[in-house]
Formats: C-alpha cells, structure tokens, sequence
C-alpha cells in the first residue's frame, strides 16, 4: 500500500483538508435521508427500546438481570488517574477523570451556542451510520444471522439534520439557555406524547476546528499519559516514511502537519438530549478509545472481544463492525430462558453507568453500547498504545491516505 503514496505533500495535502472526515465517506455509502421540517415524530426501534427500558427501570436503580452492573473488578477495573494498569486488558471506570478540568464548569450547551453557535453540524436519529439501515428488505434477509430477531430488520434510513450549532441546541435541548441538568424525564414531561427520537450530535469535530478546546479538555489527560502513544506512533510513521527530511527547521512545520492533524481528528464531543443512543458496535481502525463525562449520565454496555460471534456482525457494514443486537432488550420473550442465560453467558455483557466528571476507558476490539440518561457532553477520544495497537495506526493512515489518492481525494 505505501507505494501508492508518492510523497509528503500528499499526505499533508490529505490530512490538511482533514478528509479524515468520515461523514462525506458515509453519506457516499448509505442512502442518508436528510431531516426537514415537516417530518412527522417517529421511534426508531433502539430509542423505543429505550423508552420501554426506562418506564420499568426509571431510576436505573433497579437492575434488569441480564444487563450484569459491573460491581467487582473482575470485569472492569475501578481506578483513579494517577493508578492506572497499561495492559489494557479490561475496560476501565476512572472516577476522577475529569473532575478537575475547566470544562466541566465553564461548558454548557448555552456556552457552545454563545461561542460556536454558527458551526454547521451534523446530528442523527440513528448512531452510528449503517447502511443496513436503508438496505432494501429483500436484501436485507438474505444478509442477516437467522438469530436476529424481526425488530430489528426495519428498514429506517438514518435521518441527518444539517444545521447551525445554535438552531440545533436552540429545538433539541431543553436547557439551551441556562445551565440545569435535564433528566430523561423531564425531557419526556416537556415532550407531553409528542416523543420524537432524539437527535444526536455525535463526533462533532469540534477540536479540529476550535483546538483551543483543548484548554478546557486536554486531549492527553492524566490518567491517558502513559496509555497515549498516538504522537509519537506518528512522529515515528512520519520519519520512516520521509527518511532525510527531519531537519530541525522543519519541526515547526510539522507541528502544523499531517500529524497534527490526524492527532487532532481523534478527539471528538458528543452532544446531546436525553435518549441518544450509539448502537452497539466496536471501534474501527484497532483504536482503544476513552469517553469522558463533562455533563449527564451515560449507560454503556460492554462486551469482551470474545463476544464477537455470538453479537453477529453485520455481514452489511464493511468499513465499520456493528452488531444487530440491542443490549437493553437483546432477545425476545419467545425466546424465553434459554437464550437468556446463553447470551450472559457467551456475550458476558458489562453495564455501567459514566457520570460527570467519570470517564470510561474501552480497550481496542471492546464491543461498546451507550445510551444517554442526562442532557450530556462526552469527550470523546481514539487513541493509539505503543505495546498493544500501534500496527493499527499506521494500517489506518496508510490506508486513508491511499483511498484519498485512489478516489482523486
Ligand atoms: O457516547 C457515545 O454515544 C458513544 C460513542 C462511541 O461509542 C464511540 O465513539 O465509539
């Protein structure tokens, strides 16, 4: 594949115009229907699931047994920042993650609309991107494990809104204009049956065009200080590519270069009303990532590596692994006991709950699925480790850089 780039230049050229961007890439792939106006109110079968989730669990205090709470250390490791294993065997649940950085006090959904209200974003009813959702029925059936159960084999696109930061957080959040916390039920009681799923403003770039956000949220924090490798992966990828071309007068430049930029592009803000969902999924690119809580609750169900069988990967996603099934209802009532005790027992499902100021840290191959329980602000960040994903990296850079040169990018 490195014969397909034929110098610096290119990858700077690729990564300046930070085509690493992946919606353009999606929108490509799947039929993305976009919002408007008059759409009329409609529940995707996560967000319904969601609701029905929430009416029998509404304090997320009673706990549906086949969604385990991680309790032990057995399944994810409780630490502090500065006590952190770099194995990165088990997720990982850092409860004074971010505490103590600016954001958490001086961020709010009012202080994005006053600073970057006239960003245009990108928000979704359904996360992430799948083109199985605007898959044609017929093709659809001959795609899906038989396992799979028929709620979730609707053929509903992906509908974006493309929209001004402001007018987004001005109709999506209830509290655009002040700082209180609104809680799925508030959002329910305001909504009065007019429930409409959520829009998620998910992976919003937001560093890439504001660095200075990372004042308020370091994009090495504490607890990622010995986890984090990705700079000097590709300060190392960037000598091994132009040998002879490290010249100290060039440093300066490179700071401003493709390394910066792909560096940049990997941390991202998730923004969002109660009820957002990411369906489940693992990240792609062999990427271990963190996700910090600067507002509101998430719940993430987690499952191992291993679980990966038994979660069916859908066969339709090729540059993105995702599974069909919903961990807050992931089998039907016909299918009864048995398959119950099958999934705990091949899927070993984690539940926890991220609050603010928590962040959880999700191991490269992790399965991942989160729901928002707060109006919430997330931190989101890949990120490459020198023992243990490194390879994926380099594959990731390589690999864009060649598609962008094929495709005339
Ligand atoms: O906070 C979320 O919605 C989860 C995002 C996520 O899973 C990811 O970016 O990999």
């Amino acid at each position: 594949m490195v014969h397909l780039i034929t110098n610096k230049r290119h990858i700077q050229k690729v990564f300046d115009r930070q085509s690493l961007h992946i919606l353009p890439f999606l929108a490509s792939l799947c039929t993305i229907t976009m919002a408007n106006r008059n759409d009329k109110p409609r529940l995707t079968p996560e967000f319904q699931s969601v609701l029905t989730f929430l009416y029998k669990h509404p304090d997320v205090t009673t706990w549906p047994d086949h969604i385990p709470l991680a309790t032990s250390n057995d399944n994810i490791l409780r630490c502090t920042s500065n006590v952190i294993p770099t194995d990165l065997s088990l997720p990982l649940l850092i409860t004074d993650a971010c505490s103590n950085w600016p954001a958490t006090h001086k961020w709010s959904f009012k202080y994005f609309k006053q600073t970057y209200g006239n960003d245009i974003v990108l928000a979704n009813d359904r996360a992430p991107a799948r083109r199985h959702d605007a898959m044609p029925l017929t093709t659809m059936t001959t795609m899906m494990p038989p396992s799979s159960t028929s709620k979730h084999q609707q053929l509903l696109p992906q509908r974006t809104l493309s929209t001004t930061l402001s007018s987004y957080i001005t109709q999506h959040i209830a509290s655009d204009n002040d700082d209180t916390q609104f809680s799925f039920a508030d959002y329910c009681t305001r909504k009065r049956g007019e429930i409409d799923t959520p829009f998620y403003l998910n992976g919003w770039r937001a560093f890439s065009s504001h660095p200075e956000l990372f004042t308020d949220a370091p994009c090495i924090p504490t607890f990622a200080s010995n986890l984090d490798n990705t700079l000097i992966l590709l300060e190392a990828l960037d000598r091994t590519l132009f040998p002879g071309q490290q010249q100290q007068h060039q440093q300066q430049e490179r700071q401003q270069s493709w390394i910066h930029n792909v560096n940049t592009s990997l941390s991202k803000l998730f923004l969002g009303p109660p009820g957002t969902v990411t369906r489940l999924h693992y990240d792609a690119g062999s990427a271990h990532g963190w996700l910090a809580q600067i507002k509101g609750r998430k719940l993430f169900v987690l499952y191992p590596p291993s679980a990966t069988v038994y979660l069916n990967p859908l066969k339709t996603e090729i540059e993105t692994v995702q599974s069909p099934i919903d961990p807050l209802h992931p089998w039907n009532k016909e299918e009864g006991e048995e398959e119950g005790e099958r999934y705990k027992k091949e899927g070993k499902p984690i539940a926890v709950i991220v609050n603010p100021g928590e962040a959880v840290v999700i191991p490269e191959g992790w399965w991942h699925y989160a729901v928002s329980l707060d109006e919430s602000i997330t931190v989101q960040r890949n990120f490459y480790h020198a023992n243990t994903n490194a390879k994926g990296l380099v594959q990731m850079v390589l690999k864009t850089a060649a598609g962008l040169k094929k495709g005339g990018g």
